[in-house]
């Protein structure tokens, strides 16, 4: 069992108490434009900024803040400084534009915004048309924004707000993609709790690591990878605003990167642009916000011998709960409960369901689903246990399988079809850049699988390529499982966290 202090405020521990054990003068901050910021540094920004908070806005602890920002050394200061002011951080993805930010900031209704001025615009906007207490306070590398300057007038010596270890610090939005957003709420002892499963027991950091992602600082695996788990450990995080996976394996060999997490695409354009080798310096590796698909994953680890560590998380629970790491892992498996969680596969009905047979999954641990009032916390936690919306399998020696987020489940002609494999599989095509497979209504079939598949450049999109990927399907798996239907497109949707935007592609294909 984990047990917290009641009184704790998550800045303290995760920036503080490093510094009290490794002093100030380490770097805890690399970028791809050269900057470095060390522990002393970020701490005496984090604190002018929890000053500014309070002294000129007068904050008051539970007060909301809206954070927006692409991953660079201010948006790490500013949300450690609105922790140590004891507000909650609304922490939103700089690719979000006004229609994605507008319902997040009527829900969460902050009272500041802190916000790298490059992404002003948007929030000026949605002050100005609906929230118009909100005060906008700007930041960036130059010293002439706004918070920037307040910050300078400041002592740098602020006393962290003793918060409750069950107060709230981080509001996390999910699913801006697929409708009204869900507003995650997470506790100051959540952010050391996703450190004492997913940090210390699968992904171990050393103080000498230099972590980098892909993934935004507002996509709460971001935010474990990047800020909790390297700064708790003595480590030194690597950001970038937003490197393309090629330019990313390059800036890994330039700067020692030891850990890198990402999404399975990047690893995917990683492999196909041939800068594989350029990670072969890394001691882990981290797959998640998809399922990583093994041909995808052994390609790796033929390549550089890196065993990528496959996380199944969610922004609900914070972080990653699933996993395997060294050893542990088998191919093909996404890996085991971690230590202080409990998973199972679930019926419709709600009844567990014995070794492999595929079901809903569900989870129990030290950190939980509680949406920011919205009546669909009752479709994620039935009966105590954390339901996903993931349809997993387990074995008999409890590791668990993907199979596809379940409403990536295609019924056809009463046959259970998981997009995931078909698009594993279209993706072997020697011709296939990526694919991504959904269910299009039909009038015999129910639905049927419908291939949205790019092709490698110089690859003639016709109905001849379509029937070779086609019959390529049928050979490798059950032939009921094959693409009846075949777009070719430039580009796949994916959202800023990495995920395929599959019910961008379900309606296409519904037209
Ligand atoms: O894969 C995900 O969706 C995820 C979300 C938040 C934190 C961690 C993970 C792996």
């Amino acid at each position: 069992a984990l047990n917290y202090p009641d009184r704790l405020n998550a800045a303290g521990e995760i920036l503080d108490a490093t510094i009290a054990a490794y002093g100030p003068d380490r770097p805890a901050i690399r970028t791809d434009t050269g900057e470095m910021w060390t522990y002393g540094e970020l701490q005496r920004r984090a604190d002018q900024v929890a000053q500014v908070l309070t002294e000129d806005f007068a904050l008051q602890p539970g007060n909301r803040v809206l954070l927006r920002s692409p991953n660079n050394p201010w948006a790490v200061a500013s949300w450690f400084g609105i922790l140590k002011a004891g507000g909650i951080a609304v922490t939103t993805m700089a690719a979000l534009r006004v229609r994605d930010l507008s319902p997040v900031i009527a829900k969460t209704r902050p009272s500041i915004a802190l916000v790298d001025h490059r992404y002003a615009d948007d929030v000026r906007t949605i002050r100005d048309t609906e929230a118009p207490d909100l005060q906008i306070v700007t930041f960036g590398a130059d010293s002439g924004q706004d918070l920037t300057i307040r910050c300078s007038a400041k002592s740098g010596a602020f006393d962290n707000v003793a918060t409750a270890a069950d107060d709230v610090a981080l509001f996390g939005p999910t699913s801006g993609s697929t409708g009204t957003p869900k507003i995650t709420t997470h506790f100051h002892r959540d952010l050391l709790s996703i450190d004492n499963t997913a940090g210390r027991t699968l992904l171990r950091l050393r103080p000498d690591d230099v972590v980098a992602s892909t993934a935004p600082l507002a996509f709460t695996f971001g935010l474990g990878m990047l800020v909790v788990f390297p700064l708790r450990a003595g480590a030194c995080m690597f950001l970038t605003e937003g490197a393309a996976p090629a330019r990313l394996a390059d800036l890994v060999e330039e700067h020692g990167v030891t850990v890198l997490a990402t999404a399975p695409t990047a690893f995917r354009q990683i492999l196909k642009a041939g800068k594989i080798g350029r990670l072969s310096g890394l001691r882990v590796g981290v797959s998640a916000g998809e399922h990583i698909p093994r041909p995808v994953w052994e390609r790796i680890e033929h390549a550089i011998g890196l065993r990528v560590i496959d996380g199944m998380g969610s922004t609900e629970m914070l972080h990653i709960f699933i996993s395997a790491a060294g050893d542990d892992i088998r191919p093909g498996a996404t890996g085991k409960p971690l230590p202080g969680f409990r998973a199972t596969i679930l019926d419709p009905d709600g009844n567990e369901l014995p070794p492999g047979v595929e079901g809903k999954l569900a989870v129990i641990g030290p950190v939980g689903c509680r949406y920011l009032d919205d009546h669909r916390q009752a479709g994620y936690v039935v009966n105590g246990w954390n339901v996903t919306g993931d349809t997993f399998y387990r074995d008999a020696d409890g590791y668990f399988y993907y199979c596809a987020r379940t409403d990536d489940m295609i019924v056809s002609s009463g046959y259970n079809i998981g997009a995931p494999e078909v698009e594993a599989t279209i993706n072997t095509h020697d011709d296939v850049l990526e694919s991504a497979v959904v269910a299009k209504p039909d009038p015999d079939r129910g639905t049927i699988v419908c291939a949205f598949v790019v092709l490698k450049d110089g690859i003639p999109a016709d109905s001849a390529k379509a029937r070779q990927i086609q019959d390529h399907v049928k050979q490798t798996l059950a032939p009921y499982k094959y693409p009846r239907e075949i777009r070719f497109v430039t580009s796949l949707p994916y959202n800023p966290s990495g995920k395929i935007q599959r019910h961008v592609l379900r309606a296409a294909a519904a037209e």
